[in-house]
């Protein structure tokens, strides 16, 4: 078999995406998600200017030499956009197996290891009492064991789901003692109104330093968080292991990790207990079944980034990793809903706090192309943070 065409489809249905369609002479072909939010094109530039002409004329099958070739090959190392290209290939190649071998991906990962996945969905609401009302009615109405909450209120309007092209990123003010005192109430809050058979993750999504970080979490763990999530930035290494030695909650960290190597130091210390990448971000599934597999070694667990920026395609991908893998811990699902459902068909659904997927060949899902043509990509920013006196804060 030989690869015969590589397409990238940038679509905005309810925000931007990136996938990655690769056909070959047998006539089986593969889909892929390369979104990365707020650098969509560059991702698709590389793609198309560099990477298709080295893919053309290729046996699909090698896949591991591809994801070195990409990697390596190019002398420089991969950074967001380079993985997220590599990423959208590497699934779409994967897809093409599974198709080629009649076998769902998660067989070819070795089989199931279990039938459903536990998952977590994001609490949603502008206000902070809007919020807490609707935390305690998903669990009612939805009958999630675990929902995420997550630091920095209210969150910027028209984050995601942009339908106009944004000229630079929105501002949001983020005062770091003011918020520290409502992050703590908020958890606290929500906490009473929905009990402790509720599991709680708490994102602080890297907006604190590691003192207030510190002070925080061990202000929650009476309330009994699930894990906290990103409690600092990932760029000091030496942070996490202060942080780590200080607080006794479990840690989830690393959806801005970009490679292995990034992992393996908080892994093989014990500095977290959930490993959380974004499988886009890593290259795809033939780096993710590495995290897991260095993961398991040191009793880690993962919980593999699921926002609503990633698309079906990585959920699935995402679900087929964690049927597939001993150490897994909790499933993260953004909404999925919506429009972006008309551009992607399969995937996985939701019932009764677990995820859901049909057996299908090699990932289960296929993009309708004349769809997502109606839907024009709009280019688009992440927002920032700045401080009252105007200083530039994570976001
Ligand atoms: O594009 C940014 C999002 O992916 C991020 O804000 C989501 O932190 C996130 C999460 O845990 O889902
Ligand atoms: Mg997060």
């Amino acid at each position: 078999m030989k690869i015969t065409n590589v397409k990238t489809i940038l679509t905005s249905p309810n925000q931007n995406y990136l996938f990655v369609k690769i056909t070959t002479d047998s006539g089986i072909y593969g889909v892929g998600d390369a979104s990365l939010n707020g650098r969509e094109q560059a991702v698709a530039d590389l793609i198309d200017e560099y990477l298709t002409p080295m893919l053309i004329g290729r046996d699909p099958g090698k896949i591991e030499d591809f994801w070195q070739l990409i990697y390596r090959g190019s002398y420089w190392r991969g950074g967001n956009i380079v993985m997220s290209a590599l990423c959208g290939i590497d699934m779409a190649l994967w897809d093409i197996l599974g198709k080629e071998c009649g076998k769902p991906l998660y067989a070819l990962l070795g089989g199931k290891v279990r039938d459903k996945v536990l998952c977590y969905s994001h609490v949603l609401g502008k206000t902070q009492e809007e919020k807490i009302a609707q935390a305690a009615d998903y669990v009612k109405a939805r009958g999630l064991k675990v929902i995420r909450l997550r630091a920095g209120l209210p969150a910027a309007n028209g984050t995601f789901g942009l339908k106009e092209d944004q000229n630079g990123p929105v501002t949001e003010p983020w005062n770091p003692e003011e918020e520290w005192e409502r992050t703590l109430e908020y958890f606290v809050k929500v906490r009473e109104a929905v009990g402790y058979d509720v599991g709680i993750i708490y994102d602080l999504h890297e907006r604190f330093s590691p003192d207030r970080a510190i002070r925080l979490i061990n202000a929650l763990e009476p309330y009994r968080p699930f894990f906290i999530e990103d409690p600092i930035a990932p760029d000091c290494l030496d942070s996490l292991r202060y942080v780590r030695e200080k607080t006794t909650s479990p840690i989830a960290f690393g959806e801005l990790y970009k490679s292995r190597w990034e992992c393996l130091p908080a892994i093989t210390n014990h500095w977290i207990d959930y490993i959380r990448c974004d499988i886009i971000r890593i290259g795809g599934i033939t780096e993710a079944r590495k995290i897991a597999a260095l993961a398991e070694t040191y009793d880690v667990k993962t919980a593999w980034h699921g926002p609503n920026d990633v698309s079906p395609i990585t959920h699935a991908v995402n679900w087929h990793l964690n049927v597939s893998s001993y150490n897994f811990g909790i499933q993260e699902d953004g909404t999925t809903d919506g429009l972006i459902r008309e551009v992607i068909r399969g995937g996985i659904s939701y019932r009764d706090g677990y995820l859901y997927l049909k057996d299908a060949p090699g990932i289960g899902c296929d993009i309708d192309e004349e769809t997502a043509a109606r839907y024009p990509f709009h280019k688009a920013y992440l927002p920032i943070c700045r401080q009252d006196d105007g200083a530039l804060h994570t976001w």
